[in-house]
């Protein structure tokens, strides 16, 4: 397959707007020089909020929309999307755009220590990235829900969640209600990673369309990943996460893969950048001799 990088430069969506900063700066890491150079790997555009357009509804939909555009279009060329962030409300124009080059319904693995299924009637923050997999599901502000096109992107039956350690009630009676899967940090602790990975793996297969994976880094533990936005202890350890995401190399229904909420502000000594890199090799090793 040809990898293709997209950057989605936006804090916009977060209260603290570090995230903005993220793909230039992954850009420039030496940890990326490997990646970088890998012949079946491109760096595309990368997207900047525009300002101008005043609030922060409009300014997410926006680049959302045209990041829909740019993974819709590459999803028809033939290549797989990498999308590297920017906050997490970016999903939105991810997973629109992959829905929108999809004949059918596509799957959706989340990996977070949040749900981000707060509405705008629900969210204690009032942040958006608090919101995106509401709105994929069709919830929540018009603007954000019709990008990419009416109707809800993702069926709750293809949604699985893991990692989760930190939301309000509101959004996990949400999540409830519609009948998506979550699996906390408490049930993965129980039952052992692979299992729970399984699990939500067999979920969001069941989509006729293919599946993608929506990495928020503070799924990991901070002490692993502290370049992060909003940083939770307690999470998954890269001994226990990467060999379950190199599961995934070589499936040909993986149609996209997300990396959000990197903050290279936080990133004392290079340490998240360098993860990040780690995690594309494994999901996406490059083959002998390409
Ligand atoms: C937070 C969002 N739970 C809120 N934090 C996120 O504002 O509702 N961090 N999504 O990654
Ligand atoms: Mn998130
Ligand atoms: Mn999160
Ligand atoms: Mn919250």
């Amino acid at each position: 397959r040809t990898l293709r990088l997209i950057g989605a430069a936006s804090g916009v969506g977060a209260q603290d707007p570090g995230c903005h900063a993220g793909p230039t700066a992954l850009h420039r890491a030496h940890a990326f020089d490997d990646l970088q150079r890998r012949p079946d790997l491109s760096w595309g555009e990368t997207l900047f909020p525009r300002q101008a357009l005043g609030g922060r509804v409009a300014e997410v939909a926006d680049l959302c929309q045209r990041l829909a555009e740019a993974v819709r279009q590459a999803r028809e060329r033939g290549e797989t999307p990498v999308v590297l962030g920017g906050d997490h409300s970016c999903a939105i124009g991810t997973w629109s755009g992959v829905r929108a080059a999809s004949p059918a319904p596509v799957g959706l693995l989340w990996l977070d220590a949040h749900l981000d299924s707060h509405t705008p009637e629900s969210t204690h923050s009032g942040a958006l990235h608090g919101m995106p997999l509401a709105c994929l599901l069709g919830q929540g502000d018009r603007r954000l829900v019709t990008v990419g096109g009416p109707g809800p992107k993702l069926l709750p039956g293809h949604v699985a969640l893991i990692g989760v350690r930190s939301y309000e009630p509101e959004e996990r009676e949400f999540l409830d209600r519609l009948g998506v899967r979550v699996f906390t940090i408490d049930e993965v602790r129980q039952r052992g990673l692979p299992a729970v990975f399984g699990e939500a793996l067999a979920r969001v297969r069941q989509a006729p369309g293919g599946y993608g994976v929506s990495l928020d880094l503070d799924v990991f533990d901070p002490r692993e990943a502290p370049g992060v936005g909003s940083p939770e202890p307690a999470g998954l350890s890269q001994t226990e996460l990467m060999p379950a995401l190199a599961g995934l190399a070589g499936d040909p229904a993986l149609l996209a893969l997300e990396v959000m909420e990197f903050n290279p502000d936080r990133d004392a000594g290079g340490r998240t950048a360098a993860l990040l890199a780690r995690l594309i090799g494994a999901v996406f090793p490059r083959r002998h001799g390409a």
